[in-house]
């Protein structure tokens, strides 16, 4: 099984990005004789990853593809339901560009739903006191293009007929490094990457999703 795992450069000024940080983690944990994992850290920038991002996806060619990012202010860690074809930013990224109410890509589709089992995902990491819950959104800024760019490759190119799993998992900050000027919640890195493998296992021994309800009004 080829899975390809993405974390994303600091931003916003901050020296550290967890996303990035957890990614050898993830790496140590998962790797095994039938699953190969590449990492790859994606840039800050909506220009950039639009143009980087299906290049790793059509050279990697992954079966499962799992995305990762900070969600600032989260207490722990989310799995995304949907990727949105809107880029909305709340700061400028890190090539200086804001883009207000501009489509991820144009002419597609609104959203897409993630091809992850997400319902199942969280049914295991709740099995194993891991947390996890299912997120409604994942905002319009970089998270959000990322996921909807993949999911986008997933559907127009994908594998040849076999529609590839992918999806995204927020994450909160990590000790390594919290704002000092807020109370944002932070978790150990190594924590998130045990949550984080348990997705990547589920995803590769679980074809099709369970129904069971996400628990949430919001
Ligand atoms: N988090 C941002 C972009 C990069 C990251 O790690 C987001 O949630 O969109």
């Amino acid at each position: 099984m080829r899975v390809l795992v993405t974390g994303f450069e600091p931003f916003n000024g901050e020296p550290y990005n967890p996303s990035e940080g957890v990614l050898a983690l993830v790496q140590n944990l998962v790797e095994g004789p039938d699953t190969t994992i590449t990492t790859a850290v994606l840039p800050v920038d909506a220009m950039r990853v639009a143009r980087d991002l299906p290049q790793v996806l059509r050279s990697v060619q992954p079966e499962v593809y799992l995305a990762l990012g900070l969600a600032p202010g989260r207490t722990t860690l989310s799995i995304e339901r949907v990727g949105l074809n809107v880029l909305d930013f709340p700061m400028p990224d890190n090539g200086g560009n804001q883009p207000i109410d501009q489509p991820v890509m144009v002419g597609g589709p609104l959203a897409y739903a993630t091809t992850l089992p997400i319902k199942a995902i969280v049914q295991a990491c709740r099995a194993l006191t891991l947390p996890l819950y299912v997120s409604n959104s994942a905002g319009t800024f970089l998270c959000n293009a990322a996921l909807y760019l993949g999911l986008h490759w997933a559907h127009t190119d994908g594998l040849g007929g076999k529609v590839p799993r992918v999806g995204f998992i927020h994450i909160p900050y990590a000790m390594q490094y919290v704002p000092k000027v807020s109370n944002n919640p932070a978790l150990p890195l190594d924590f998130m990457a045990r949550v984080i493998a348990e997705a990547i296992t589920v995803t590769v021994k679980t074809p099709t999703d369970i129904v069971s309800s996400a628990g949430s009004m919001t």
